[in-house]
């Protein structure tokens, strides 16, 4: 199938194409950009949710209740789980498909697991993709799930419209997550295993940290909402919580969006330009005899740097 058709059946909402498409960004086949193009001018109309939180948190036990909250009340749903890489959390993976089958027969439900990949900001790219493929589909919301672990998490998770952090109560995760800088990155804050001992300890702290911010009148200041997943007690506070951020944020949606665009171009150059660097620029094998040199301290990395694009941008007056 030409990229063109496949652009069309997406932005049809077919069920098969979604899953090809995404299939090609994973795949970062030439194919994909191609499809991105046919699709961009679509996108723009879902509402980004982005969930993180430590493993193990509840999180897709949570966003599944979440899907069938919005669900009920006529959205339409795309969901990215981000699979932790992690042997001991592995299991998530079954258990994620397990959980979200009772979705399974919904046609206004994608559910989709992405595998993280080991290049830098591949996984932010692939998965915001991810996301605006389901956004030409037609979703009006689109969950990323990601565990807050690394940066590229934190990017995907901060870029989206609104940014929901879940932490669990006695585990010391309020810690964990300041370490971490992702309590910075909350719009709204989830207290998930509310049933467990210590919930409200959990929130004592997550308020007392933000007892120590100072918001101007008018300002958001991020809630803080207990939940129980399996049960879904709590979830229809969480939706409410997150209408209300939606449109208090109406004014600073199209800030958001602009950083969103300009990670993707800056991303998109770098990426491009390396690329060419390492086709065109360099011999073969260069790049590794540089990076010998710079390890015996025979060049510095910004020599070599600027050596690289006065090369690059000779060859393109040539
Ligand atoms: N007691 C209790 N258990 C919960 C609650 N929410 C989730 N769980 C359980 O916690 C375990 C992990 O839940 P998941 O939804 O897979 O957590 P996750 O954050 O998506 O996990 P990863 O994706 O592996 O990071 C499961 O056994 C859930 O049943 C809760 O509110 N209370
Ligand atoms: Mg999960």
């Amino acid at each position: 199938m030409t990229s063109d058709a496949l652009a069309d059946r997406v932005l049809a909402g077919d069920v098969r194409a979604i899953a090809r498409a995404i299939s090609l960004i994973e795949d970062e086949t030439p194919a994909a950009a191609d499809l991105i193009r046919g699709i961009f001018p679509e996108t723009g109309r879902a509402y980004l949710i982005g969930v993180t939180g430590p493993p193990g948190a509840g999180k897709s036990t949570l966003v599944d209740r979440l899907v069938a909250e919005t669900r009920a009340q006529g959205e339409t749903l795309g969901v990215i789980a981000v699979d932790p890489t992690s042997p001991f959390t592995g299991g998530a993976i079954l258990g994620d498909r397990l959980r979200m089958q009772a979705h399974a027969a919904d046609d206004g439900v994608f559910i989709r697991s992405m595998a993280t990949r080991g290049q830098l900001g591949g996984l932010a790219r692939s998965t915001t993709d991810a996301a605006l493929v389901l956004d030409a589909a037609g979703k009006s919301l689109v969950v990323i799930e990601t565990v807050g672990v690394g940066q590229d998490e934190v990017d995907i998770v901060r870029s989206a419209d609104v940014s929901i952090v879940i932490l669990v109560p006695g585990t010391g995760d309020e810690v964990q997550a300041l370490k971490a800088g992702i309590m910075e990155i909350a719009d709204i804050f989830v207290v998930n295993k509310a049933d467990r001992e210590g919930a409200d300890r959990t929130v004592t702290a997550v308020e007392s940290n933000l007892a120590l911010q100072s918001y101007a009148a008018g300002a958001w200041r991020p809630p803080i909402i207990k939940t129980e997943a399996p049960t879904g007690r709590g979830v229809p506070a969480l939706w409410t919580a997150i209408k209300a951020f939606r449109s208090h944020s109406e004014a600073g949606r199209h800030e958001r969006r602009r950083a969103r665009g300009e990670f993707r171009l800056r991303e998109r150059l770098t990426h491009t330009f390396l690329d060419h660097v390492e086709r065109h620029v360099l011999a073969p094998g260069e790049l590794e005899q540089v990076l010998e040199k710079i390890a015996s301290r025979a060049v510095d990395p910004y020599s070599a740097a600027a050596d690289i694009l006065r090369r690059a941008l000779e060859q393109g007056h040539e």
